[in-house]
């Protein structure tokens, strides 16, 4: 059976629900994120409405940058739960027009809607999917429909705002011909290099890459390339899979000024910890992987994880791993760090 896979993604997702929450910001660009303090803030944007993405303003932006592209914006703080109160709500609807569905983010699911037989009708449900969203929480979605995920993905790309595409089968290759490389899910600027530096050539197409032999890109890119090999093709066999529950509680902080003062920083990394580890007890969950992560100066930012076979109960262990991922971002980089971060993947206990 021809399969059919819808994307949701809600549009400009924050902004959106703060928009909604205060009508008379609308029509004024709006920037959700960390506080832009006159233009010395140091967080980051987590999002911002489509007004505010004509100056140029878009999600992990630094704040102070957003500040200088418009300081007539309006600038919010993130309101965590009640973005996932929404979210809930959407999901709830989303579960009401197919049985298989996978949420990849609080914002964005896929369907399997194979079992409406055709590309019309799912449209149809589309259009039929976002009206009731919009109907009951008054905010904008766009679909992308296809015969796979990763199609259907860039589809909902191309359609935004408050759109829908449907790319078929048959018209797939020729849609992805033209887009960057950096269009296909999982091409981080990292592969993109490597490819350019592979093939030669800047800004390069996925019609260029279709080019280079599997084996090639096996060899530049290991197990990834084969998968990109495929996905170039307009090949995803990946299954809507409905989500295994896997949680991840994670604290970071920004500090004032750009530090290598270990007084300053250990005992900051420290209460990170206890927060994350007090959440954890709170959950009742363990921990399958911690990530550290290191912003430093210039902006540059890096993780490093290490995963257990056997999940973690023991904080004082955790406490000892986390530091020793720090120490190792602190020998191996000698810049000023800017922020610090550490996350727990966490995965429910299983019944006994
Ligand atoms: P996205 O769906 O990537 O972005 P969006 O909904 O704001 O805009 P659009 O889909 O129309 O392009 O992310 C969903 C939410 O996740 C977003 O509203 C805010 C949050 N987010 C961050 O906090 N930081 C980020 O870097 C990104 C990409 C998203
Ligand atoms: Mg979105």
């Amino acid at each position: 059976m021809k399969r059919i896979i819808l994307l949701l993604d809600m549009d400009a997702f924050f902004a959106m629900v703060e928009e909604r929450e205060n009508p008379h910001f609308a029509g004024k660009p709006i920037v959700v994120g960390a506080d832009p303090k006159e233009g010395r803030g140091r967080g980051v944007v987590s999002t911002a409405n489509y007004e505010a993405r004509k100056y140029g303003i878009h999600s992990a932006l630094p704040i102070s940058e957003a500040f200088r592209l418009c300081p007539s914006a309006v600038f919010l703080p993130v309101q965590g739960e009640l973005y996932s109160r929404v979210s809930e709500n959407i999901m709830e609807i989303l579960k009401g027009y197919a049985p298989l569905m996978e949420q990849v983010s609080l914002d964005e699911a896929y369907l399997d809607i194979s079992f409406i037989g055709s590309f019309e009708k799912a449209k149809e449900l589309a259009e039929k999917i976002r009206n009731e969203i919009f109907q009951k929480e008054k905010l904008p979605a766009s679909c992308g429909i296809a015969q796979n995920k990763m199609v259907a993905k860039i589809a909902c790309e191309k359609a935004k705002p408050n759109g829908v595409l449907v790319v078929e089968q048959k018209e797939s290759e020729r849609f992805l011909l033209p887009l960057g490389i950096r269009e296909i899910p999982g091409v981080g600027p990292k592969t993109k290099a490597v490819l350019e530096k592979f093939f030669e050539k800047r800004e390069l197409k996925i019609q260029d890459v279709k080019k280079a032999t599997r084996e090639e890109l096996v060899e530049l890119l290991g197990i990834f390339g084969n998968t990109l090999y495929e996905k170039v093709r307009g090949i995803d066999e990946s299954p809507v899979a409905v989500a295994q529950e896997v949680k991840s509680v994670g604290k970071e902080h920004t500090f004032e000024k750009d530090t290598r003062d270990a007084e300053e920083i250990f005992p900051v990394f420290q209460q990170l910890i206890s927060e994350v580890c007090t959440e954890l007890k709170e959950e009742g969950f363990s921990c399958k992987t911690i990530t550290v992560v290191c912003r430093f100066q210039g902006f540059e930012t890096h993780t490093k994880a290490k995963s257990f076979k056997e999940p973690l109960q023991d904080w004082k262990i955790f406490e000892k791993e986390a530091m020793q991922l720090l120490l190792k971002f602190l020998t191996e980089n000698l810049k000023p760090v800017r922020l610090i971060g550490v996350r727990a993947r966490v995965a429910a206990r299983e019944a006994e």
